[in-house]
């Protein structure tokens, strides 16, 4: 049977990037012959500096956001990275595989270290194999994630196809990225080149899962647009990359694709699409809100479920860790 992995990280609070790019599609994957595994990556936010008492209440927030966008934790196994010690072992087999020119490489990393590179964590370079061991601890072959997330998933299959050649296997499958959908990458609601991203200094760039409908309402208003009227098609969006990100959101929310809402709103200006795009986001945003705050209520409860969730996860990455081992010439006897 096919295994589904994918993570988010608990680093500051969720946007409708990662709703739309990844939460939102988790629940549609269960029950339906593959196994689903969702985690809370702690390890991999700890990569940039976070105040311990934040990171605790951020990895409740992000599974309370899990299961109120659907995930059922009867269905899916749901727990939090660092209860599952096989991640960091796994994570150090293969940055002795990985090599660090392909780090050095990802665009992530050059983001987020900026031009202080040298003064980044060891960790921040090193993400992208901590991101291969979350996924092939537990022979995953699928994994639904964002734009952004492709080329750390290229990058595990460079792992897996590393490992496998030099230690004469076929152990690591090659797994495949799910990026679907019409919001494969949200952007900033203040600049059309970047995405929407939890870090993004200015509040005012993204939706924020716990955004109430004022204040998503007030952002979209203020979203940077262009004044031209909206065509008919998506086509005619190519070189307006702000009213492009606007319309997809739109579409991605109701489930249509571009076209389709252009079809409605052909000849109007923002004027009339900001209003309509705030309130699609409001009916969709609001019932996850609420359970969100509802979940939240009962921390000790989500800690719970994340505990037996990490219970199950273990389950499976012991044996193929402990395989990755023996296939690598080390000793057990015990
Ligand atoms: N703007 C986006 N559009 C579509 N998908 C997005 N994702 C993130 N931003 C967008 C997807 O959300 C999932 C979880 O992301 P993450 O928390 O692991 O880290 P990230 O990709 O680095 O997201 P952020 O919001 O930009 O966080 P920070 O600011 O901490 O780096 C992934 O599947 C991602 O593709």
């Amino acid at each position: 049977a096919k295994r589904i992995f994918s993570g988010i990280q608990p680093s500051g609070g969720l946007t409708l990037g990662n709703y739309l790019g990844a939460l939102k599609r988790f629940a549609d994957y269960q029950g339906k012959g593959a196994e689903t595994i969702y985690c809370v990556v702690d390890l991999h936010a700890i990569t940039v500096w976070q105040e311990p008492e934040k990171l605790r209440h951020n990895t409740r927030e992000v599974a309370a956001a899990f299961m109120a966008s659907g995930v059922d934790p009867e269905v899916s196994i749901l727990f939090n990275q660092s209860q599952v010690s096989q991640h960091a072992e796994l994570a150090w087999l293969f940055n002795t595989v990985a090599r660090v020119g392909w780090m050095y490489r990802m665009t992530q990393f050059k983001d987020k270290a900026g031009k202080n590179s040298e003064n980044s964590s060891l960790g921040l370079l090193a993400y992208p194999s901590l991101m291969a061991a979350d996924i092939l601890a537990y022979h995953a072959t699928a994994v639904p994630v964002g734009e952004d997330q492709k080329q750390h998933l290229e990058l595990t299959r460079d792992i897996a196809a590393k490992f496998n050649h030099d230690y004469g296997v076929d152990f690591f499958p090659i797994t495949e990225p799910m990026i679907e959908g019409t919001a494969t990458r949200v952007m900033s609601l203040r600049d059309g080149s970047k995405k929407m991203s939890k870090s993004d200094p200015s509040d005012a760039s993204r939706i924020n899962l716990t955004d109430d409908a004022d204040a998503i309402a007030q952002k979209i208003r203020k979203a940077r647009t262009d004044a031209d009227p909206l065509p008919g098609s998506m086509e005619g969006l190519k070189d307006r990359p702000e009213a492009k990100n606007l319309v997809n959101i739109y579409a991605a929310l109701t489930g249509e694709n571009g076209d389709q809402v252009l079809a409605r709103f052909e000849g109007q200006g923002f004027g009339a699409f900001k209003p309509a795009l705030a309130e699609v986001a409001v009916e969709a945003l609001a019932p996850i809100t609420r359970r969100m705050t509802e979940f939240m209520a009962d921390p000790a409860e989500i800690d719970r479920i994340l505990g037996r969730g990490a219970g199950q996860a273990a389950a499976i990455a012991g044996p193929i860790v402990e395989r990755t081992k023996d296939i690598m010439g080390m000793i057990r006897s015990r």
